[in-house]
């Protein structure tokens, strides 16, 4: 008898030990080969005031982006102010790890002072004044980093739903070459990094279509745009795994690479007609829009394990034009998704939970390519 419950426990301490000495791939290494795997990062991580998320950074991800730390308003928010502090951190970060940095974003139409497009009286200002601001930002920020960002994403949602060009201050003061201008004052200033055009919803055809034309000109003018950014901010049904394919298909074809630069899944209800990304949308919360506040049921776990490996699929079969996917935060409570566009959801984008788990879709990432390499 006690023989019996002795070999028992053995077995059980046996099984517990090679779980131990069988920790799960990691994903960087899982796609190692095939794209870069990354997570935007958020202030307490950058700072170090996030080790259990910064664990999760070390251990998962070869390349990282920064989730707001870059943008202007933090690190210019006034004419004569720079402000690097962050930024310098962010920096360092990646180096650190030896992680392949990206740099988010120079040329926006949010989370940009309004002092950048107005002069003392409150007016828009020249086109002349406005290339000059944005040279003196771009050429101090990219100069900066020079040779330690590695990709920059040059100029960020540019475009209408329709495909058409958005009516940024950008657009209205500088005109349409504002974009040529940013991809060259970002070249000038690091010849060597890469450069992005970065935007959300590019799967639907008309804005899909937009894109296309845009970057072919951009190419036929000799503009430095190395890749295009697929946001991927998808659901559980958008985009269909066939215009995934057939987008990554087409930016391809122009000569560009293309990385998937801010995932996360969406299984919340959606409040949109059409799939958007766009930030300055507000909707009014109601119990009905936070069905699993207190937790994800199982099946929807599976439904966004599949999701994932289905969108994983697709990346694979690109890998030689995809080099980069990168997901839009570290854990589902570190998501944007949980403040919009409804704000206090509690939403399950990630592939790591709350706690700092990994999911079942983090599993299902693993698998898709450890199938690949085995066929
Ligand atoms: O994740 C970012 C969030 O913390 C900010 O409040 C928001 C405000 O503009 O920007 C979010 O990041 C956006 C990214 O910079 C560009 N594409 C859409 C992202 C989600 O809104």
């Amino acid at each position: 008898m006690l023989n019996r419950r002795f070999m028992a426990v053995s077995a059980l301490v046996a099984a517990s030990l090679g779980a131990a000495a069988q920790a799960p791939t990691p994903l960087k290494e899982a796609y190692k080969g095939d794209f870069l795997i990354g997570a935007a990062i958020n202030t307490p991580q950058i700072t170090g005031q996030d080790s259990r998320g910064d664990a999760i950074i070390e251990a998962q991800f070869d390349t990282i982006s920064p989730e707001n730390a870059l943008k202007w308003e933090r690190i210019h928010p006034k004419p004569d102010t720079y402000d690097f502090t962050l930024a310098d951190q962010y920096v360092a970060f990646g180096e650190k790890h030896h992680m392949f940095i990206v740099g988010h974003c120079l040329v926006w139409h949010n989370q940009v002072p309004d002092w950048v497009f107005r002069d003392d009286k409150g007016n828009f200002v020249d086109r002349a004044t406005l290339l000059k601001r944005m040279h003196d930002h771009i050429s101090t920020i990219v100069g900066r980093y020079k040779g330690r960002i590695q990709s920059w994403d040059v100029v960020n949602e540019a475009l209408n739903e329709d495909g058409t060009l958005r009516q940024s201050p950008w657009l209205k003061i500088i005109g349409e070459d504002y974009i040529a201008k940013a991809f060259q004052y970002a070249h000038e200033a690091d010849p060597q990094a890469q450069l992005t055009y970065n935007d959300y919803s590019l799967e639907n055809e008309p804005k899909r279509n937009g894109a296309l034309a845009l970057i072919a000109k951009l190419k036929a003018q000799g503009v430095p745009v190395t890749s295009v950014g697929l946001q991927g901010h998808d659901s559980l049904t958008w985009p269909s795994v066939e215009d995934q394919d057939a987008t990554i298909s087409d930016f391809a074809k122009l000569g560009v690479k293309v990385v998937i630069s801010e995932l996360d899944v969406d299984v919340l209800p959606s409040v949109t007609h059409q799939q958007t990304a766009e930030v300055s949308l507000k909707v009014q919360q109601e119990p009905k829009l936070n069905p699993y506040a207190n937790g994800l049921p199982q099946s929807v776990q599976q439904e966004l394990a599949q999701r994932y490996a289905d969108l994983f699929r697709v990346y694979l079969k690109h890998r030689d034009v995809v080099t980069r996917v990168t997901f839009w935060g570290v854990t589902d409570g570190d998501s944007w998704r949980n403040d919009w566009p409804v704000k206090g959801r509690t939403s399950y984008p990630l592939l790591f939970d709350r706690s700092g788990q990994p999911k079942p879709a983090f599993q299902a990432a693993i698998r898709v390519a450890a199938d690949a390499k085995t066929k």
